[in-house]
């Protein structure tokens, strides 16, 4: 297809083109890059400069610091980024799912606890696929306390501490597969002694046999999906609803009730065309209250060896709306994104092969709910023609949506009330305010504080996934591009590109005051801390205990005397205070590499073979005698 240039901004109806549901446009955005316009690199439709154009908002000054702290899921890196913007300077990676020798992690018997282990120590897993990560909320906004995102191959919640900025429980989803959409709970404390998000809810995308153990292999209609509501303090998976069709993305609303999920395989399909069978698809909505009243009534099942409690949110179990715990609210034809708006009052589905949002108000759902509104449908309050594939939504706390199109490489600005206005038949009114283009096939856009309460419309981080022109080529691999966007004015304008290792999906964007962190950690918070008291060596049959201080520039022995055969489990605490003074541990030939931070433990265990001398080494550039930071480990034959 044809790139055309870019449609003008009012330009609501372009209609020959963005009637695109035809089936041969289908096939060919299912078959590859007919659609997806790879054939082409555009110039920017605008060459504005920024609102503040004296000054570059992306450069950082040197010694200044950036207002705002991304974190961006990395797709099938494995990993969660932490960026600072407006600059888009990387300032961690933290990995999550995948090990990163840098720290250690898959390395140390900690890292090892969190990740999961076989029953011979090794690693159950290590590859993820993180997609979606969002902070925890108290009243209506992040709290600083933790972030959790999600690992669609291996269906695994993991938490991350925001004080720490590290991986600190890994929670395995029972009978799912393809877990993809996670959205915590936004509601505001209901009891004084829980005072922060207490559930976060998990979609999974791909229907299975419930229980995967072999049954039902050739039958696909009897497969199912589940929903799981995990506690974000416990990280325990609280209850599970079984629903029809699949669940990919999700939105939480701010009082607590409601959770959704877009579905774009209503049809309960096994193969592409029979997901695209029908016109309309739906967003699930789950009424939480009597979900938790069905649980603690007993109402429930459990699936195989799980014991988590399952309730039915089939269409057949729910036909009454006055005790339904679902509600499946008919959207555009495979649907990708739902955004909830920071005024409370919406769920935004992105049409993806519809070229349309779908905007839900969640009074009219809770209406459906009470039996008082006459169809699903009719919570629909709009439908806005915006352009081809979107696919995720963000808002500006002032009334505006951006949408981004994944066919048309644009980011789209439009008015959720002149679209609910054009919606109940005001010819007058046009909805889009603004398009960009993007370089190129956004994926998620999302705003500064954006999915908060504290909106507040000031940037947009559109993350692209090809990048095509925009970079210097690396192979056939290109970066991908993360394009920073101010929204503060009436028109966006394009800001920077910065370049993102594959695969950034979706990312928060949080006022750098809602993140508190430390820098050093507490001594005592490490059970397992090696003091002046118990450090040395401890033989227990062939098992070693080696217990180690480090201390710029030194370790605490010089010399650790082992024999071949031992399983040496090598614990090193870091008694340095300084802020940043932080230690590596290496071990030659042992595949032996981790990190200490300042008053941290951190363990390793591994077996010794071969007869020899073994230089221990600092990897960590911690004091002008780093280099000479080393022991002996000696293994005798
Ligand atoms: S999905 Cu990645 S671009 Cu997993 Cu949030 Cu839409
Ligand atoms: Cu310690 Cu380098
Ligand atoms: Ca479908």
């Amino acid at each position: 297809m044809k790139r055309t240039k870019p449609a003008p901004t009012d330009a609501i109806t372009v209609p020959s083109r963005r009637d695109f549901l035809g089936k041969s446009a289908l096939a060919g955005m299912a078959t590859a890059g007919a659609v997806i316009g790879l054939s082409g690199c555009k110039e920017d439709s605008k060459a504005a400069k920024p609102a503040a154009a004296a000054a570059d908002p992306t450069h950082i000054a040197p010694g200044q610091l950036d207002t705002y702290y991304a974190f961006i899921s990395a797709g099938h890196a494995g990993e969660v980024r932490v960026l600072g913007l407006p600059s888009g300077r990387t300032l961690k990676r933290i990995p999550v799912f995948n090990t990163d020798c840098m720290v250690g992690w898959g390395t140390t018997n900690e890292s090892k606890a969190v990740m999961g282990t076989k029953p011979d120590g090794s690693l159950q897993y290590t590859t993820g696929d993180t997609h979606h990560v969002h902070g925890s909320y108290k009243d209506g906004t992040y709290d600083s306390r933790w972030l959790f995102v999600n690992d669609k191959i291996h269906s695994r919640l993991a938490r991350i501490r925001m004080d720490t900025m590290e991986c600190d429980k890994i929670t395995p989803l029972p009978n799912v597969m393809g877990f993809h959409g996670i959205f915590p709970d936004k509601r505001d404390p209901v009891d004084a002694a829980i005072n922060y998000t207490t559930r976060v809810f998990c979609g999974a995308e791909f229907h299975i046999p419930l229980p995967n153990d072999g049954r039902d292999l050739d039958d696909p209609s009897k497969w199912g999906c589940l929903f799981s509501c995990v506690d974000a303090a416990t990280m325990e998976v609280r209850w599970q609803c079984r629903i029809d069709g699949n669940m990919e993305l999700m939105a939480t609303s701010y009082d607590g009730k409601l959770a959704a999920a877009t579905q774009y395989n209503t049809e309960n399909a096994a193969d592409l065309a029979g997901m695209m069978a029908a016109e309309r698809d739906a967003c699930v909505f789950f009424h939480i209250e009597r979900i938790e009243a069905a649980i603690k009534a007993g109402k429930t099942t459990t699936i195989g060896s799980s014991k988590v409690p399952v309730v039915d949110g089939r269409v057949a179990a729910n036909g009454d709306p006055k005790t339904a715990l679902t509600c499946y609210v008919p959207v555009g034809k495979n649907p990708h994104g739902v955004n909830a708006s920071p005024d409370g009052k919406y769920f935004v589905c992105a049409g993806k092969l519809s070229p349309t949002a779908t905007v839900i108000e969640l009074a009219k759902v809770m209406q459906w709910f009470a039996g008082d509104l006459k169809t699903q449908r009719d919570s629909v309050v709009a439908e806005p023609e915006i352009g081809l594939g979107p696919l995720h939504t963000a808002f500006d706390g002032r009334g505006n949506a951006y949408t981004s199109l994944f066919l048309d490489s644009q980011v789209v600005k439009w008015s959720v009330d002149l679209a609910i206005a054009q919606f109940k038949g005001d010819k007058t009114v046009k909805p889009i305010l603004d398009r960009h283009d993007v370089h190129y096939q956004p994926g998620h856009g999302y705003s500064s504080m954006g999915e908060t309460k504290e909106a507040d419309g000031k940037y947009f981080n559109s993350g692209n996934k090809f990048s095509k022109d925009r970079f210097l080529p690396v192979g056939p691999l290109h970066p991908e591009t993360e394009q920073i966007l101010d929204i503060s004015g009436d028109k966006m304008v394009l800001l920077a590109d910065h370049t993102a290792y594959p695969e950034p999906h979706d990312g928060c964007i949080v006022r750098r005051d809602r993140v508190k962190t430390r820098q050093v950690a507490t001594m005592t918070d490490f059970p397992n801390a090696v003091t002046a008291e118990n450090a040395g060596i401890e033989r227990k049959g062939n098992k070693v205990s080696v217990r180690l201080m480090s201390q710029a520039p030194a370790f605490s022995m010089p010399v650790i005397k082992v024999k071949v055969g031992d399983e040496v489990t090598l614990t090193l605490t870091n008694h340095d205070k300084v802020e940043d003074l932080t230690h590596g541990c290496a071990i030659p030939f042992h595949n032996i590499n981790f990190i200490v931070n300042p008053q941290e433990t951190r363990s390793v265990t591994f077996k010794t073979e071969h007869a020899g001398a073994y230089w221990i080494y600092c990897t960590h550039f911690c004091h002008a005698l780093h280099l000479e930071m080393r022991s002996r480990l000696l293994v005798e034959a």
